[in-house]
């Protein structure tokens, strides 16, 4: 086991195309920020880095979807971002961005020293190129029809439909979104970072001396690797981003993946003069928090251009966490499926803990998990209500009532005081090794039983029963239970920050350190504490029916949205229009015609005489419903036979999306025959 002096933690940089939602916490900042209080508590040096990732394509379509520039698109979602991160109490030492004037001072130094070392590989190749807007096309600026499955929408890097990953030039009929041109194939050049020359390297540091890792990372790493690595581009066709610092590179970016995480550097840069000591001594232990998406780009991409450079430490560890999904659905940003983080700050002031401690309790750690609200109210009013607060609220409330807020001094110790008291550094224990590999739902629950412990011993112990006859055995049953609480307020400081500080103020007690945890050493005889609150509140039904209705209300905008309407059909002159003859009729007698499931046979009085029409309409009508009812029917259709009945008309229909059928009809009776025009 090396030795560590200090911390370094990074968490994924948000992109600045839009908020911050669940997702993104349970996947990332929690854990981030749990890890990170947790190693301040212990008093280690510890500095926590993230920003805003303001690069790439996605920033350029969305400022392309809202009518701005990409400048306005990060400078909206950066503001919106940062400012929740800060009401939420994420732990950052720094929240920046990587459109900082370090970053790209950063980015692209670090770009020459590999470029100087003839790390890079040059190489041209062909790309779609939009010749009406004289620009490259990146693969989701060009769609076409999916070779797999021929869905007609698929994008140049995937087709969404049925999964399969494309290269742009799979794509049958690719069509440009910029101008619905048909792109061009042309040469251009780009700079290849070399993975494969890396491959045995990061083969012998992954797989041989990082066992530890996660599961989910070791296995998507070792099967990048089973696989081959090959050269991947780092450079792009783009007019944003930070310019490829070499001569007869105008016009092109930095990839978005290589300047991103360089992004944690250039905030390092910006927090502390000392950023060096961070990122160049091997004694520091830099951990990056992720989602599962980003790891290959964490373990493999990254890890190469630190070892290329060649003065930069490798990460430790990078937890990443997989998927949370919304109320049983994928979460989606484009669907506005989400539950959005600086909407849950408006809507819930000062439960920011409810969603932690929800949030922390579902983490997707080892497989995607969902999040309800359901799930979210029967935790607070289960858990945090019925268990920690109500702990807390009952050593706080007996202590004014029987001894005016001042802590009592503990007498002898019964031998269930000795046992309950030797469960808290057993507790302790077990959140401390729950956190260090990253298992923060173990560690919130191992916190929890604390509380439960408490709950308990009084439950046990029934001050309230024995105040009358044994006030002595209730000194030492308060002191314990007031000793517990103090120690609550260090072991959930990590997941519950705010409850932790609700907590401290109750006692009226400052910060105690994580080492001292563990012991009912932690408050003096005679302590004056202060006056008790609820720690939380009970969430109504009301509550989460209007948050479920809310959903509801996206469901539905998104199923309008969805349903498409046929485009409209090349023009006719009123000449054409009027060869048609369309008249009222009557439906006289109606049958099914056998062995089909979709045909109706039905005889129709058209004023003109009274004739056989064979319908597809079964599926919606039945022969009885028919008879009688006035119909619209193209009577001059040539006729045609249809299961060898000769059909001598048409009659009019409204089909919607879903094919469904409705019968069009005047909408008064009118005498069979009548002309329609
Ligand atoms: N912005 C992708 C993401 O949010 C990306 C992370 C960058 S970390 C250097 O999934
Ligand atoms: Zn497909």
């Amino acid at each position: 086991m090396k030795s560590f002096k200090r911390y370094l933690i990074t968490s994924a940089l948000p992109y600045a195309n839009g908020p911050v939602h669940i997702g993104h916490l349970a996947g990332v900042y929690i854990p981030s920020d749990i890890y990170t209080r947790y190693l301040r508590m212990k008093g280690m040096d510890v500095i926590s880095v993230c920003g805003s990732d303001e690069h790439g394509v996605p920033i350029t379509i969305k400022a392309r979807q809202e009518g701005i520039s990409p400048q306005d698109v990060v400078d909206k979602y950066n503001a919106i971002i940062k400012d929740a991160f800060a009401r939420f109490g994420i732990a950052f030492d720094i929240y920046s961005r990587t459109s900082s004037k370090v970053h790209y001072q950063t980015a692209s130094e670090f770009f020459r020293k590999l470029y100087d070392a003839g790390e890079f590989i040059e190489k041209t190749t062909e790309q779609y190129y939009d010749a009406e807007v004289n620009q490259f096309l990146a693969d989701r600026y060009i769609t076409g029809t999916c070779p797999h499955c021929s869905n007609e929408n698929a994008y140049g890097d995937q087709c969404e439909k049925c999964g399969t990953s494309l290269n742009a030039t799979d794509l049958i009929n690719p069509k440009s979104t910029l101008s619905g041109t048909k792109p061009v194939l042309r040469e251009t050049k780009h700079w290849f970072l070399p993975l494969d020359k890396y491959q045995p390297f990061l083969e012998k540091w992954i797989l041989e001396e990082h066992k530890e890792w996660k599961a989910n990372v070791y296995g998507q790493c070792k099967s990048w690797l089973d696989q081959g690595l090959q050269p991947r581009a780092v450079s792009r066709d783009l007019d944003w981003g930070v310019p490829v610092p070499v001569e007869g590179a105008e016009g092109k970016v930095l990839y978005v993946w290589f300047d991103a995480p360089i992004g944690y550097i250039s905030a390092t840069k910006e927090l502390t003069p000392e950023w060096e000591k961070y990122w160049k001594d091997e004694e520091t232990r830099m951990i990056h928090f992720i989602g599962k998406d980003n790891i290959v780009f964490h373990c493999i991409v990254f890890p190469t251009m630190l070892k290329a450079e060649g003065s930069y430490i490798l990460p430790e560890n990078v937890p990443a966490n997989e998927f949370l999904n919304l109320e049983g659905d994928k979460i989606s940003t484009s669907r506005n499926w989400a539950v959005w983080l600086h909407e849950y700050l408006d809507e819930f002031p000062g439960k920011q803990d409810v969603l932690r401690y929800t949030l922390t309790a579902n983490m997707p750690e080892t497989k995607d998990n969902d999040f309800t609200w359901k799930d979210f109210q029967a935790r607070n009013n289960n858990e945090l209500v019925a268990i920690l607060g109500n702990f807390v609220n009952r050593a706080l409330v007996l202590t004014q009532k029987y001894y005016e807020g001042k802590v009592p001094a503990a007498g002898a110790l019964t031998d269930f005081d000795k046992e309950t008291i030797a469960e808290l550094p057993r507790l302790k224990e077990a959140i401390e090794s729950n956190l260090e590999v990253f298992r923060f739902r173990e560690a919130l629950k191992e916190a929890m039983n604390v509380a439960r412990l408490g709950n308990k011993y009084l439950a046990d112990t029934e001050p309230w029963k024995l105040i009358k006859t044994d006030p002595e055995r209730v000194a030492t049953i308060m002191n314990i239970a007031l000793e517990i609480t103090a120690n609550l307020s260090v072991l959930f400081e990590p997941f519950l920050p705010f409850a932790a500080e609700k907590i401290r103020k109750m006692l009226n007690i400052e910060r105690i350190e994580w080492a001292n945890a563990g012991s009912i050493n932690l408050i003096a005889a005679g302590h004056a504490t202060g006056s008790p609150e609820l720690l939380f509140d009970k969430i109504e039904d009301e509550v989460i029916e209007a948050q479920l209705a809310k959903l509801k209300a996206t469901k539905e905008a998104n199923e309008r949205k969805n349903r498409t309407v046929t485009p409209q059909k090349a023009n006719v002159s009123y000449e054409e229009f009027s060869k048609m003859d369309i008249r009222t009729g009557t439906v006289l007698e109606a049958e099914r015609v056998p062995k089909t499931q979709k045909l109706l046979k039905m005889t129709i009085d058209t004023g003109i005489d009274k004739r056989t029409v064979v319908s597809g309409i079964a599926e919606y009508f039945t022969p009885e419903e028919m008879v009688g009812k006035q119909v619209s029917m193209l009577v001059n259709l040539e006729p045609r036979k249809i299961k060898g009945i000769e059909s001598q008309g048409m009659i009019l229909m409204a089909e919607d999306a879903d094919g469904k059928l409705v019968l069009v009809q005047p909408a008064a009776k009118v005498e069979n025959g009548s002309e329609i025009k």
